[in-house]
């Protein structure tokens, strides 16, 4: 692979993967709902994002992921692609409803066949394949019984666990249970923007309260079922900065900073919910039954953070409950990705350090680090110097604070091929790959050339 060179004939490569130690796990994370599309083919039942996505006005530019990336008939030609590119380790999500179309009992045959040749072919290839078991696509049967808000989901999600443990344990070594639960559970049942789009508080503390018991009770499940299982969880999080030293703002910050980065941290490290800060949240007390405290710990052998931005606080005493907003990034002429989220890769480091401290905290793993830019295909060619330089200076930042004893052991880009981004449809490009969505078409960034030579050194 040729050397990268900036306009200007400068070398792009700055730093190198051996710094972070031969055992470091590079790779490269993606989600099934965003990227294989076949919707409801092969006996796939749907999902909350099959229904949402396809309601009018749901999604900014009308899109759904009906289609996606089309992975589901195109991951042998993508995978080959990771192979090329001496990508290690993929990370990737179980779609519920293609193994099991009514969330439980009846097996879909051609279902669990997908993720036995995907699988199969990441070992062929010398991928490790990374199964996250919930990335956001609950089967719609199960919501049209209260999805997360009922607490029967600790059951639905624990056989569908023990499903995927079982069918795929024997291969399938590296396991994370939740992708990011105060996303799903904030923005689907509090603010109604994600599937399934109810809103309020009490939805919203019934559906945190059971997804922070389904972690552990993934985490269990996984832990009895597959020999030798390295089973982490993955969270949303981002370094919070209170708007000014004013001691209003710095309450409202550790306020949320208890909501972003530890109400799902904590549960399980047998520390309970942060309701010390989150006096408003006091109301999940309800939906706490018997000897649901103890349940809710699990001995995670490594946490999966997920980051992208920093936040900075402000008191609102017109927000319920918090007392607290957030100063848009865009406000503060910081520099900004397509997501107009702000460039701030020093959050990295603060949050490694952060989650170093707690004791219960093995191992780190930042699952998803990456940048949606306005990227554009001139030819076979995308020159994204600015995702470059993203994950650049964010490596920076996490070798720095390994070298300070952070127990960092992984890396993963957000993402593989640009796709269905939720509500945003497909307009921000977080992948190393582009995609043509009139045709399918892959073209290899400059930054997926760029991030192979830098874990090839
Ligand atoms: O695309 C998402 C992903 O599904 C979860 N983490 C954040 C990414 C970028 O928004």
């Amino acid at each position: 692979m040729s050397v990268l060179l900036n306009e200007q004939g400068v070398p792009l490569l700055t730093g190198a993967a051996s710094d972070f130690g031969v055992n470091f796990h590079w790779g490269i994370s993606t989600s099934a709902y965003q990227t294989e599309g076949a919707y409801l083919d092969d006996g796939k039942g749907p999902s909350i994002w099959d229904d949402f996505s396809n309601r009018k006005g749901k999604i900014a530019d009308g899109s759904s992921g009906n289609e996606a990336c089309e992975f589901y008939y195109r991951y042998e030609q993508d995978l080959h692609i990771l192979k090329e590119l001496g990508i290690k380790n993929f990370r990737f999500s179980i779609s519920w409803s293609r193994l099991l179309p009514d969330g439980f009992g009846t097996v879909n045959p051609h279902g669990l066949a997908y993720y036995e040749r995907l699988i199969d072919t990441c070992l062929k290839f010398e991928i490790t394949p990374w199964i996250t078991l919930y990335h956001w696509d609950l089967p719609l049967a199960l919501e049209k019984k209260g999805g997360w808000a009922n607490r029967e989901i600790l059951h639905w999600f624990q056989q569908f666990a023990h499903l995927c443990a079982s069918q795929f344990g024997d291969r399938v070594k590296h396991w994370m249970v939740l992708n990011e639960p105060l996303v799903f559970t904030g923005a689907g049942y509090f603010f109604g923007i994600h599937a399934p789009g109810k809103k309020g508080m009490s939805n919203f503390l019934a559906a945190a309260h059971h997804a922070a018991m389904c972690q552990a009770i993934g985490g269990k499940v996984l832990r009895e079922t597959v020999k030798d299982a390295y089973i982490g969880t993955t969270v949303s999080c981002s370094h919070v900065t209170p708007h000014s030293e004013q001691s209003r703002h710095i309450k409202a910050a550790q306020k949320v900073d208890a909501l972003i980065n530890r109400f799902f941290v904590e549960p399980f490290l047998g520390l309970g919910y942060p309701l010390k800060e989150l006096k408003g949240l006091n109301m999940i007390e309800k939906f706490v039954k018997g000897n649901d405290m103890d349940e809710l710990a699990f001995d995670f052998d490594f946490l999966g953070i997920q980051s992208y931005t920093r936040e900075i606080v402000k008191h609102s005493m017109f927000t319920p409950v918090i007392r607290a907003k957030l100063v848009p990034a865009e406000k503060r002429s910081a520099p900004l990705t397509a997501m107009n989220w702000e460039i701030y890769p020093e959050g990295m480091y603060h949050l490694l350090k952060k989650f170093s401290a707690y004791k219960g905290i093995k191992k780190i793993i930042v699952t998803e680090n990456g940048a949606a830019f306005e990227d554009l295909a001139e030819g076979s060619i995308v020159r994204d110097a600015q995702r470059i330089d993203y994950l650049r200076i964010h490596l920076a930042q996490i070798r720095k604070a390994k070298e300070e004893g952070a127990p960092v052991e992984g890396y993963f880009v957000w993402t593989f091929l640009d796709n269905f981004e939720w509500a945003e449809g497909y307009r921000p490009r977080f992948g190393l790959v582009y995609v043509d969505f009139k045709n399918q078409q892959r073209i290899i960034k400059q930054s997926a050339l760029w991030y192979a030579e830098y874990i090839s050194k």
